[in-house]
């Protein structure tokens, strides 16, 4: 069995090759952003990383985010959110909770105040329902800061929100009359 180092490196490609980069190891993603199980395993050990079908079932089980899912028949995989490749993932509009968290770094406050919230290089904003994930997110970035979003608000007046099977709150853009600076 893989130590956590190995299933920490392996998490990270799978979330390269099924969210970013698939070509990287001459896969193709379908439209709703499936990989074929077993092709991924060759091209993975192919491509010098080596796994096998326990090795990917313990990380999709024991991912702490919950970031790989099987479907049905347990033949394909895919993330469950954070893509910038164009997936359609089929999840449906739904009622938010009153308010969600966006964690980002000092740094991008300033744009972020101008602009609202934009999903840059990925296909939605990546919103939380706790504080304490915000917080998190936003330290990949520098030194934390967290935001919070009018979502039920903005959900009233017709803004679009997803549910990710991982439990990660999706939307498109917001605005930033939808905003509040919170101290952290
Ligand atoms: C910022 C991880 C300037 C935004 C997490 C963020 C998440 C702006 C950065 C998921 C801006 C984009 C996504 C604007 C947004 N001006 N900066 N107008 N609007 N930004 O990594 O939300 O661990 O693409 O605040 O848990 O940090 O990979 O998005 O700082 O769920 O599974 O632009 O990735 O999941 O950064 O993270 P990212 P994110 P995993």
């Amino acid at each position: 069995m893989i130590n956590e180092k190995q299933a920490t490196h392996i998490s990270k490609f799978l979330s390269l090759v099924l969210r970013h980069q698939p070509e990287t190891i001459g896969i193709a993603l379908d439209p709703n952003g499936w990989a074929d199980v077993a092709e991924l395993i060759e091209k993975c050990n192919k491509n010098g990383v080596q796994i096998d079908r326990e090795t990917l079932n313990y990380i999709v089980e024991t991912n702490a985010k919950k970031r790989f899912a099987f479907n049905d028949e347990l033949n394909k995989i895919r993330a469950s959110q954070g893509h910038s490749k164009a997936v359609e993932l089929g999840y449906s509009n739904q009622k938010p909770p009153a308010l969600l968290y966006h964690g980002t770094s000092e740094k991008s406050i300033n744009t972020i105040l101008e602009n609202g919230l934009q999903k840059q290089s990925r296909q939605h904003v990546h919103l939380s329902s706790d504080i304490e994930t915000a917080i998190k997110v936003g330290q990949r970035h520098g030194k934390p800061f967290v935001f919070q979003v009018l979502a039920e608000q903005m959900y009233r007046n017709k803004f679009q929100f997803y549910l990710s099977d991982n439990g990660v709150w999706l939307t498109d853009h917001v605005p930033v009359s939808y905003l509040k600076r919170m101290e952290v």
